[in-house]
């Protein structure tokens, strides 16, 4: 990269000249947050992801969700600035884990958070995100038994609001782990104010404790809606950038960790993508997705599932 390039000009030009869209998730770095066409969570990426004209889709975020894009835009060239950019969460269960993990409860139907790759999401038989979870598990037949995966917090979480008994894989995500009970504790009472908001993926005493708790979406609509003034986000703390543009006036706090050098809850994964790959990969068209096509169509499956049951 040429030294003074302005990458803002350049990313803007290749977008235009390539038919790009560029979407980010709310975990980006800032500047990609302002650069991209659609910044959304999940399940917002997967449905503009499943809607774009655009002839590449630049997917910035993380790899299962540039393979989720894939899986419903299979003609078209989905790239990610860094190939790299995994999760820990979707690393703690693979398709065969999942097919063998099965076997053991004949009868049950797999429901899977989308933080899976394809092959999960093939050996599921449908797909949900923190925001459509509760709704489509309660469209199901009380009587169904299901087994859930990967996020076992997430997971026992809707065990709790459904009063269903899935069964849980044993995944988590190492950014919402990453919580301290006493650090957040600590911050409440300096900030009495405060409402504690959380995602699902945070372990259940920080639940426990929280004002509200929701999807990435749903804590940004909360902020902005909600009159308090002062909030402690227990996510990651890349949704502040939109929470704090949303809601200028309001006093964000990001939860304390149990790492006590850093106080930050960065997911090192989406991290990993920056303005640089970004304009590179747009550029060099690369690291592409690909995806086999048997496996594709089985992941699909599910995630139509979900598109269907979530309307
Ligand atoms: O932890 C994540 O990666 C989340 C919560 C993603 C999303 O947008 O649902
Ligand atoms: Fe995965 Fe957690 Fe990072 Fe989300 S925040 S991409 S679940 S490691």
């Amino acid at each position: 990269i040429p030294k003074g390039m302005d990458l803002i000009v350049e990313i803007n030009r290749l977008r235009k000249e390539k038919n790009a869209v560029i979407l980010a998730h709310y975990y980006q770095t800032g500047d990609i947050q302002d650069i991209s066409d659609f910044l959304g969570d999940s399940l917002q990426l997967a449905r503009a992801a499943a809607k774009t004209n655009a002839d590449m889709i630049v997917f910035c975020g993380v790899h299962f969700m540039a393979e989720a894009a894939k899986i419903l835009n299979p003609t078209k060239k989905v790239v990610l600035p860094d190939v790299l950019a995994g999760c820990s969460l979707a690393d703690s269960c693979t398709g065969e884990g999942l097919r063998a993990f099965r076997a053991q409860y004949p009868g049950s139907i797999v429901v899977s958070y989308i933080n899976c790759d394809a092959g999960v999401k093939a050996e599921s038989d449908i797909i949900v995100t923190s925001s459509n979870a509760e709704h489509i598990i309660n469209a199901l037949p009380p009587e169904q038994k299901i087994i859930f995966a990967p996020d076992k917090n997430l997971g026992r979480y809707l065990n709790q609001v459904t009063g269903r008994q899935m069964i849980l894989w044993d995944g988590a995500c190492m950014v919402h782990e990453a919580f301290s009970l006493e650090r957040i504790a600590q911050q409440m009472a300096e900030n009495p104010n405060a409402k504690l908001i959380a995602h699902p993926e945070s372990e259940e005493p920080v639940l426990r404790m929280a004002h509200f708790i929701g999807s990435t979406s749903r804590l940004l609509d909360f902020v902005v809606e909600d009159e308090s003034q002062e909030f402690i986000i227990a996510t990651e703390e890349g949704i502040i950038h939109e929470m704090q543009k949303l809601a200028p006036n309001k006093k964000l706090i990001p939860a304390l960790t149990q790492d006590e050098s850093c106080n930050c809850s960065e997911c090192f994964y989406m991290k990993r993508n920056t303005m640089e790959k970004l304009y590179l990969c747009m550029k060099y068209e690369l690291p592409e997705i690909h995806i086999d096509e048997e496996l594709r169509v089985k992941a699909l499956k599910s995630i139509n599932r979900m598109l269907e049951m979530s309307e």
